[in-house]
């Protein structure tokens, strides 16, 4: 059995080519907003509104799937990650479960290979290096407990300093660095 590969890469998440499902960090309307999901929306066309309209929103931590329309994808799994309120309103934990949640419902779907975004690191300001440390540690988790089920899950980060910080989060846990 192969290992999943398990790395970060920069770039637009809306131009990644080589994975079944990219993840949406939303908000809990799942009705698009500013950020990734704006420019998910606006990659994927009006019929990704469409069908999100149909799921009456998403609690946070939680997950949802839809097709992916004009994106170069099959799946879009869109989660509300939470607000950075000070850390003490559960904001690790729901962080957490936003990547257990996707990557659940992305192996039920068939899903071999995940692209994500930093999720809540945006507008919604949960510390990075601390997120990094979460998103890695939660990934890293699942594929040892579902062996098999996935050939790639990986980061794409928009800036630079984001997709160092990811970069040491991965490396760190393989003993690289
Ligand atoms: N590809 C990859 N990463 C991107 C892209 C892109 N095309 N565009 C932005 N990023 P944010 P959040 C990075 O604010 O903090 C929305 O309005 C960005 O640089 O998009 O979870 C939703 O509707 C940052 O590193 O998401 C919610 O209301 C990361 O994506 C709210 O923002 C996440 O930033 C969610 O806030």
């Amino acid at each position: 059995m192969s290992e999943t590969v398990i790395r970060a890469v920069r770039g637009d998440i809306t131009e990644i080519t080589d994975v079944d499902a990219i993840v949406n960090a939303a908000n809990e309307s799942l009705l698009g907003g500013g950020g990734v999901d704006g420019a998910i929306h606006r990659a994927a066309g009006p019929k990704l509104l469409e069908e999100c309209r149909t799921l009456h929103g998403c609690p946070t931590g939680e997950a949802k799937i839809t097709g992916a329309y004009g994106l170069p994808c099959k799946y879009v799994i869109h989660t509300p990650g939470p607000v950075w309120r000070g850390g003490s309103h559960r904001e690790r934990e729901l962080l957490a479960s936003c990547y257990g949640s996707c990557l659940k419902l992305a192996v039920e779907n068939g899903v071999r290979r995940i692209a994500f975004p930093s999720i809540s690191t945006g507008v919604y300001h949960f510390p990075v290096e601390e997120a990094a440390g979460i998103a890695v540690a939660v990934v890293r988790r699942f594929v040892s407990e579902h062996p098999g089920k996935l050939e790639l899950a990986e980061w794409v980060l928009f800036d630079d300093r984001t997709w160092q910080i990811y970069r040491k989060a991965i490396d760190k846990r393989t003993g690289k660095s």
